[in-house]
C-alpha cells in the first residue's frame, strides 16, 4: 500500500514554485530526505520527506506550484508500510509532517528587507530580541533569538583571539536538524576571548566571547540594526546577476576563519553565507568541506545544484586544488582546454616535460590563478650605473667576482623593499592579515637546461654589491649544474626574474607566491632622452613590477617602481658599503 506524502504547511506561502525535485523513483529515502526544493519570492525552502521508504511514484515536476497539502510523491515501504515520522494518519498521507521546511539563509546585505519577512516562516530563527547578541558595555557578544532551535551544535568556531572583525562577521556556524546557520558578530573590535569551541552545543544568549576595541576606537559598537544582523536569514532569491561572487583563494597556508577537505580551497564563510544553495546544498557542501562561494550555479537564478557541487569536488581533485582555489572569482570549475589528436593534422612527438617544469608548472598555474596580478612598468636610467660597473667590473674579476647589471638591481631591491615593507610581505591564508617579514631574501629565477628555478640570496639587504655579485654568480653557476640543496632555494620574500642577459624589451612575470610582487629585468638599450633642451643619449633599463592588488595599491605599486628607478640611477647608493 503506497503512502501518499504530502506538501506540509507552508506558513504564509502558497503556489510556490519546484526549483528542484531532489529525489526519482526507485531512490531509498528516509524522514527527513529533502524531497522538493520550493522558491518563494523571500525563500528558498527544502521540503524534507515525512516518512521513511522507496520512492514508487513522483507526482510533481520542476516547473509546477504547490501548497499545503499537494500530493508530492507516493512511496513504499521495503518489506511493509512506510514508516512515517509522524504519528500514522488513517488516510495514509503524512499530511502533517514532523519535518518542516528548512531555509536557507542569505548574507544580510542581499535583501535584509525580505529576508525579514521571510523569517516568519514556519522554521527559520526568528529575530533576536532588541538586544539579544548585542555586544553591550563590557563587549560581550552572544548567541541571538535562534527561534525554535535550542542546544544546537556549533560546528565551526570561524574566529579566534585577536581576530578582528566588523559587525556581520561570521563568528560560529550552528547546524540544527534543518539549517546551517552562520552567527554574525553584532559589534566590530578585536576578539579578546572565546567561551565556545567546536562541538558545544549552544542556546539563545550564550556567550560567544568577548571583543575590545572597536572600528571607531569604542568596545564593541552595535549593529546599526542589531534585529537584522544577528538574525539568521531567510533565503531571498538571488536574480542571476547577482550569482556569487568568490574572493580570490589565498594561498595554502593556516586558515583561521576557514576549514578545508584535502585538495579542496579553505571556506571563505563570507562567500559561503552569500551562495545561493538550498539548505540541503549548504549541508552536502560543509559535509565536503566545499566553499559554496566558489561554485556558480548552474540552476535557475544562478542556483547551486548538487551537480554543481559535485563537478566543483571532481574538478579539484583532478587539479590537486589549486584549479578548485584558483577558480575564485570565476567560480566552479575551470573549463578544459579540449584535447586535440593533432597527429591527423601532421608528424608530431611527445616529449615529457622536465621534473623542473613538472613541479614549477603547477606552481606557477597556481599563482596565476590565485592572484590578482597588476603590472606596473617603468624604467630606469642606468647610464651612470653602467660606466660605474664597467670600471669596477675588471678589479671585481681579479677577486673572481662578475659584476653584472643584475646585482645592482638586486641590490636597489633590497633598498626598496626595506622602504616598503608591503611589498616584502605575504597574505594570511584567511585574507585578513598581512604577513611582514622582518628580513630581506632575494630570489632570482635562473634559467637552467633542467627549466627555471629561483636560488635565494638571504639577507639581500645586509650584503654589498660585491658579496651579492659573488652570490648571484654561485648560486647561478649552482643552478646550471642543477647542484642547488632545498635551503638555497627556500625562504625568499620577492623575486627578481632577469632576462635582460638574452634580450626583448619588457615583459610581464608571474608572482611567485605566496610572494606578493615580482621585479621582471628587460634588456637596457640607449634611448634619446630630452634633457636640458635637447635628446641625449642615455642608457635606459625597462623593468616591471607585477604585484598582489590584494595587498598593493596602484599608487603604492608605482611609488616602489619610482624608488627603484631613482635608486638605480644613483649608483652611488649601491656601491657604498652597508650601513
Ligand atoms: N640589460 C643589458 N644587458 C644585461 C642585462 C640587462 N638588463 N642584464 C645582464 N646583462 C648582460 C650582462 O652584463 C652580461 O654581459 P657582460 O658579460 O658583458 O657583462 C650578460 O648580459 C649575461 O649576464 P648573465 O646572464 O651571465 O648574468 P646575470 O647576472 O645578468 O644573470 C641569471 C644571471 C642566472 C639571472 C641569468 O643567467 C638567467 O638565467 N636569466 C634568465 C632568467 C629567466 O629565465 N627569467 C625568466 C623566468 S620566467 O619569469
Amino acid at each position: 500500500m503506497p503512502t501518499d506524502i504530502k506538501v506540509p504547511d507552508l506558513g504564509d506561502f502558497k503556489d510556490v514554485e519546484i526549483i528542484d525535485v531532489l529525489v526519482k523513483p526507485g531512490d531509498q529515502i528516509d524522514v527527513d530526505t529533502p524531497l522538493l526544493t520550493l522558491e518563494t519570492e523571500k525563500a528558498t525552502l527544502d521540503v524534507p520527506s515525512s516518512a521513511a521508504g522507496v520512492v514508487s511514484s513522483l507526482a510533481v515536476k520542476k516547473g509546477d506550484r504547490v501548497s499545503k497539502g499537494s500530493l508530492i510523491l507516493q512511496i513504499e515501504a521495503q518489506g511493509g508500510a512506510a514508516a512515517p515520522a509522524a504519528a500514522a494518519k488513517s488516510s495514509g498521507a503524512a499530511e502533517a509532517p514532523a519535518s518542516t521546511p528548512s531555509i536557507s539563509k542569505e548574507q544580510s546585505d542581499r535583501n535584509a528587507g525580505a529576508a525579514k519577512q521571510a523569517s516568519s516562516s514556519k522554521s527559520a530563527p526568528s529575530k533576536p530580541a532588541s538586544n539579544g547578541g548585542a555586544a553591550a558595555g563590557g563587549g560581550e557578544v552572544r548567541v541571538p533569538d535562534l527561534g525554535d532551535f535550542k542546544d544546537v551544535e556549533v560546528i565551526d568556531v570561524l574566529v579566534k583571539p585577536g581576530d578582528r572583525v566588523d559587525v556581520d562577521t561570521p563568528l560560529l556556524t550552528l547546524e540544527t536538524e534543518k539549517a546551517t546557520i552562520d552567527v554574525p558578530s553584532t559589534a566590530a573590535g578585536v576578539v579578546k576571548s572565546l567561551s565556545l569551541k567546536k562541538g558545544d552545543r549552544v542556546s539563545k544568549g550564550a556567550l560567544i566571547g568577548l571583543l575590545e576595541g572597536g572600528a571607531g576606537g569604542a568596545a564593541a559598537a552595535p549593529a546599526q540594526s542589531q534585529a537584522e544582523t544577528a538574525e539568521p536569514k531567510a533565503a531571498a532569491p538571488a536574480p542571476a546577476k547577482s550569482a556569487p561572487a568568490a574572493p580570490a583563494a589565498p594561498a595554502a597556508q593556516s586558515a583561521p576563519a576557514a576549514k578545508s577537505s584535502a585538495g579542496l580551497p579553505p571556506i571563505d564563510e563570507a562567500g559561503f553565507a552569500r551562495a545561493y544553495a538550498s539548505p540541503s546544498i549548504r549541508k552536502f557542501a560543509r559535509e565536503l568541506g566545499v566553499d559554496l562561494g566558489r561554485i556558480k550555479g548552474t540552476g535557475p537564478k544562478a542556483r547551486i545544484t548538487p551537480d554543481d557541487v559535485k563537478a566543483f569536488v571532481k574538478q579539484a581533485l583532478a587539479s590537486g586544488g589549486s584549479a578548485a582555489a584558483g577558480a575564485a572569482g570565476g567560480g566552479g570549475a575551470l573549463p578544459k582546454v579540449p584535447e586535440i589528436d593533432f597527429s591527423k593534422f601532421g608528424e608530431i612527438e611527445v616529449k615529457p616535460l622536465s621534473r623542473i617544469q613538472k613541479i614549477s608548472g603547477p606552481h606557477l598555474q597556481t599563482s596565476w590563478l590565485n592572484i590578482p596580478h597588476v603590472w606596473q612598468m617603468d624604467e630606469a636610467d642606468i647610464t651612470e650605473l653602467e660606466d660605474i660597473r664597467k670600471k669596477l667590473k675588471s678589479e671585481a674579476e681579479k677577486q673572481g667576482i662578475k659584476l653584472t647589471p643584475l646585482a645592482f638591481v638586486l641590490r636597489a631591491c633590497a633598498q626598496a623593499l626595506k622602504q616598503f615593507p608591503n611589498v616584502n610581505s605575504s597574505l594570511e591564508s584567511s585574507g585578513k592579515n598581512l604577513i611582514l617579514k622582518k628580513f630581506i631574501n632575494l630570489g632570482f629565477a635562473a634559467d637552467t637546461p633542467g627549466g627555471l628555478v629561483v636560488p635565494v640570496i638571504k639577507d639581500a639587504d645586509k650584503k654589498d654589491i660585491y658579496e651579492i655579485a659573488r652570490e648571484l654568480a654561485v648560486l647561478s653557476e649552482k643552478a646550471r649544474l642543477g647542484k642547488l640543496n632545498i635551503a638555497e632555494m627556500q625562504g625568499a620574500t620577492f623575486t627578481v626574474s632577469s632576462l635582460g642577459g638574452i634580450g626583448g624589451v619588457g615583459f610581464t612575470p608571474i608572482i611567485n607566491a605566496p610572494e606578493v610582487a615580482i621585479l621582471g629585468v628587460a634588456k637596457s638599450s640607449i634611448k634619446p632622452v630630452y634633457k636640458d633642451g635637447q635628446f641625449v643619449p642615455r642608457l635606459i633599463l625597462p623593468f616591471t613590477l607585477a604585484y598582489d592588488h590584494r595587498v598593493i595599491d596602484g599608487a603604492a605599486g608605482v611609488r616602489f617602481t619610482t624608488f627603484l628607478a631613482e635608486k638605480l640611477a644613483d649608483v652611488r647608493g649601491l656601491i657604498e658599503a652597508v650601513p
